[in-house]
């Protein structure tokens, strides 16, 4: 039962299966003279704030927020830790809102409890791009859960979104709500099996010492590829013009153009990693690789304090085979001291993750759309979108 989750423009369980309804929005858009022009009430002791992640007192309020309160795995052994530079970069996409940056603090003493957030996106579902929010970052400190702060978040990011004349969103979670586009596994590449194993992020195999394991997770010194080289400004176009080729295959991907790709795909320390193959002969861009940055924080270890993961983003192969692409970059990831190289089975990835080494992790992540409706749940190969 979903109390909150029944109210909205969801796919709701009671119609799964039911391919009567038709695809697309599952209520139509209102005047924005409609749209309620005062936001949500909080309980008393609670106040709405926007977050101007540009100010270097709110992003720390928020980092911190995030740091001690957001996603952790099932057995609460690991925490995300986002980096400030990480949060400013995806909240600051081109045609952001700052009023979708959105916090809760306590009246009394003003400190930081809640936040939650949206960016602009287009997102193409079969032949329609539609204009969407991504919603990211739901976070309730711990001490503040299961008060249903949450659906009020949600309420009042939606009713800003609405300000804006967009009415539909996308959002993943780790967590199932009614109902999912589509299931993915992750999936993760021990770059670092020793550490690894010693903060009980993995296990040694039945039979395995930890030499041989060290020795199986073992990469070259240097990448296979020829003109295999990190991406510049001077390629926005080029690799905008094979990412929205190879997107347009997908039911669900993101509508990217050259503003987008500079935003999203150039190279930022410690932020986004992509890396692609300029053709030593005639000079074209061919292939495209990329990766996030996404530490989290170890609970509870002695030795070992965070867990450097690199989670694989967009990639497109056109002459250089995805395995080899891939491989490359986990050759990258070793050399830039990452322990973990983290897929999704989205896209293609399906084609290199066993071959590559990559096991099953215990963590799913579930995809949802906000008022639109698909008639099937689609494949995670289906699916062409990559959230943070
Ligand atoms: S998923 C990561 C979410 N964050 C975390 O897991 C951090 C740790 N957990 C928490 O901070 C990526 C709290 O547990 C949260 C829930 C805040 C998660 N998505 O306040 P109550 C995202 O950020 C429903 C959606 O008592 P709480 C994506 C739950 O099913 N709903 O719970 C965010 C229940 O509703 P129900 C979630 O534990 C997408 C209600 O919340 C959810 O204190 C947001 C309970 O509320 C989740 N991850 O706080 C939706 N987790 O109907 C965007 C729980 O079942 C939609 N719930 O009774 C689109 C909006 C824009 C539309 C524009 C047109
Ligand atoms: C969306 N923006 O559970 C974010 N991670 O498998 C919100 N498991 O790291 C949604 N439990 O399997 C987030 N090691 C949903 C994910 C939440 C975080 C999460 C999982 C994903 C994870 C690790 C550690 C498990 C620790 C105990 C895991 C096994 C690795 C092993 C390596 C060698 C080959 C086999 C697999």
């Amino acid at each position: 039962v979903h109390k909150f989750w029944e109210t909205q423009p969801v796919g709701q369980y009671k119609d799964v299966g039911n391919t009567g309804l038709p695809e697309g929005p599952i209520e139509a858009s209102t005047p924005l003279s409609e749209v309620k022009q005062e936001p949500y009430n909080l309980p008393s002791p609670y106040e709405w704030t926007t977050c101007d992640m540009n100010s270097e007192e709110t992003c720390n309020e928020v980092y911190n927020l995030l740091k001690n309160n957001y996603v952790e795995d099932d057995e609460n052994m690991f925490r995300f830790n986002y980096s400030k530079e990480f949060l400013q970069w995806a909240l600051h996409p081109p045609g952001y809102y700052t009023s979708w940056h959105i916090g809760v603090r306590a009246k009394a003493s003003k400190k930081l409890v809640a936040f939650i957030t949206g960016v602009p996106a287009r997102i193409k579902v079969r032949d329609d791009v539609v204009k969407m929010a991504e919603v990211n970052f739901l976070c309730v400190h711990k001490k503040l859960r299961s008060k249903r702060l949450a659906p009020v978040m949600i309420k009042e990011v939606t009713r800003r979104v609405h300000l804006e004349n967009i009415w539909q969103a996308a959002y993943t979670a780790g967590v199932v709500l009614p109902t999912p586009i589509t299931t993915c596994q992750y999936w993760h590449r021990s770059l670092n099996p020793k550490k690894l194993i010693e903060v009980g992020f993995s296990r040694l195999g039945a039979r395995m010492t930890m030499s041989r394991t060290i020795k199986l997770y073992k990469l070259p010194d240097s990448t296979a590829t020829p003109g295999f080289r990190a991406m510049e400004l001077r390629d926005v176009p080029a690799v905008t013009r094979l990412l929205r080729n190879y997107l347009a295959r997908f039911v669900v991907a993101p509508d990217f153009d050259e503003d987008d790709v500079e935003h999203w795909l150039l190279p930022r320390e410690n932020v986004m990693d992509t890396f692609l193959v300029e053709s030593p002969e005639t000079h074209e861009v061919t292939d495209i690789c990329s990766f996030y940055t996404l530490p989290s924080t170890i609970l509870g270890n002695q030795n070992h304090s965070t867990l450097k993961a690199a989670y694989s983003y967009y990639n497109v192969s056109t002459k250089t085979p995805l395995l080899q692409l891939t491989n490359d970059a986990l050759i990258i990831a070793k050399q830039k001291d990452y322990d973990v190289f983290n897929a999704l089975d989205v896209m293609e990835n399906e084609c290199f993750l066993k071959e590559l080494k990559f096991g099953p992790g215990d963590g799913q992540l579930h995809y949802y759309l906000y008022n639109y409706r698909l008639k099937h749940a689609i494949k995670p190969s289906e699916l062409g979108l990559v959230l943070l």
